[in-house]
């Protein structure tokens, strides 16, 4: 019977277990987390009530959201083929002499706060991209918070490891020891190829011409008016107030204040702007949207230039039933209270009888089935 020991090297003999694979996925990994964070802090601000960024491109959110997405998920395989590249060095016995032995423990911490916090990244935005909240917390501070402890404890593991990592680039992998099965670099072309395809079979609710492919995409252009829905009226619990002949559109500004039935909405003048719906949750969709300039609604009120707005919708609870609309997205040329989707009377489930829609606006920020426009002064 063998004594019970701590694993060593040798005890791991399989070639793969080596910084030169571990260096290079880990460089793509680092690329995709970099994109992902820049993206979601440029979500991150858009949601903001206060958001500063501009109501330009028309498309731009649909972009940063998409690639956003794109990006954690390319990262799922990555990590994994990472994560089992490495792990013999989490059983292996520390060094000895009790210098070593401290900065040792130092980089475990580091590793195991990066592992940890990366896993939590991409399984909460996993989880939030197919709209499963297993969990109390809120998702966007909390999956916010933790992208700054994945950055600082990322830049610590680079540092860490760069000399490694630039031994791994600076020579062909010579010493790779030869043998039957699959070599350095096809592991590493593997993990590329499965990346790539996470993102294929995903991304076809952001990538019109990737719907066919993208046999996972949890939203694909279905849903009425062939724009997907999130929330239905019956799920926010509206239908009655959004159908009811009594319902009055609410704008204000201080003491100003005027009260206009969806006929009267109709009988102002109607433009009509191609705009995207770009979902948090990556998926986005254009649509035609027809309906009452938001400028024109607020010159009914007389409200100034660069007033922000607060919208609010005849849904009663959740989060969404109030937003923020900054003064650059209020005064864009673009920016509707939407009657009409595609040539058709708005379905109810897309906000009927009116919804907000803006260019450059997180999906979650186009409020549905709008009852009151309030000028903030
Ligand atoms: N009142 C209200 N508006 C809302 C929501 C909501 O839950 N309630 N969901 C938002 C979200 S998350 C998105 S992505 C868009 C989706 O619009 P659509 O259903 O017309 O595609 O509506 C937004 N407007
Ligand atoms: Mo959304």
């Amino acid at each position: 019977m063998t004594a019970l020991r701590a694993p060593e090297q040798r005890d791991f003999p399989s070639r793969l277990h080596h910084p030169h694979v571990a260096a290079r996925i880990g460089a793509w990994l680092g690329i995709c987390f970099l994109v992902a964070f820049v993206t979601g802090v440029i979500s991150h601000l858009a949601q903001q009530p206060d958001s500063w960024l501009p109501s330009r491109p028309v498309w731009g959110y649909r972009v940063t959201q998409g690639v956003h997405v794109a990006a954690g998920t390319a990262c799922v395989p990555l990590l994994l083929v990472k994560l089992w590249t490495v792990y013999p060095r989490f059983w292996i016995r520390p060094p000895r002499p009790s210098r070593e032995l401290l900065l040792h423990a130092a980089e475990r911490t580091s590793i195991g706060v990066l592992v940890a916090a990366a896993i939590f990244q991409l399984a909460t935005g996993l989880a939030n991209v197919t709209t499963w909240y297993p969990w109390s917390f809120s998702f966007r501070p909390t999956h916010f918070a933790v992208a700054w402890v994945v950055v600082g404890a990322l830049v610590l593991h680079i540092a860490v490891k760069l000399p490694i990592v630039r031994a791994a680039f600076a020579r062909p992998d010579v010493d790779e020891p030869p043998g039957e099965g699959l070599t350095r670099r096809g592991l590493v072309r593997i993990a590329g190829v499965a990346s790539v395809a996470a993102v294929l079979l995903t991304a076809g609710g952001a990538v019109p011409w990737l719907r066919r492919v993208s046999v996972f995409a949890p939203r694909s252009g279905d849903g009425p008016q062939g724009i997907p829905i999130n929330k239905s009226a019956r799920a926010a619990r509206v239908t009655a107030s959004a159908t009811d002949p009594a319902y009055r559109l609410v704008v204000t500004y201080g003491d100003r204040s005027v009260s206009l039935a969806r006929e009267e909405l109709l009988a102002m003048r109607q433009q009509t702007s191609g705009l995207p719906i770009a979902c948090v949750e990556g998926w986005s969709a254009h649509g035609d949207w027809t309906g009452v300039r938001l400028r024109d609604l607020l010159d009914l009120v007389e409200a100034p230039t660069g007033a922000a707005v607060k919208v609010t919708s005849l849904q009663q609870r959740g989060a969404f039933k109030v937003t923020h609309l900054p003064g650059q997205f209020a005064d864009d040329d673009l920016t509707l209270l939407a009657l009409g989707l595609d040539g058709e009377s708005l379905s109810i489930d897309h906000g009927y009888p009116a919804r907000l829609i803006a260019p450059n606006r997180p999906g979650v920020l186009q409020t549905k089935w709008v009852a009151r426009l309030e000028v903030e002064a």
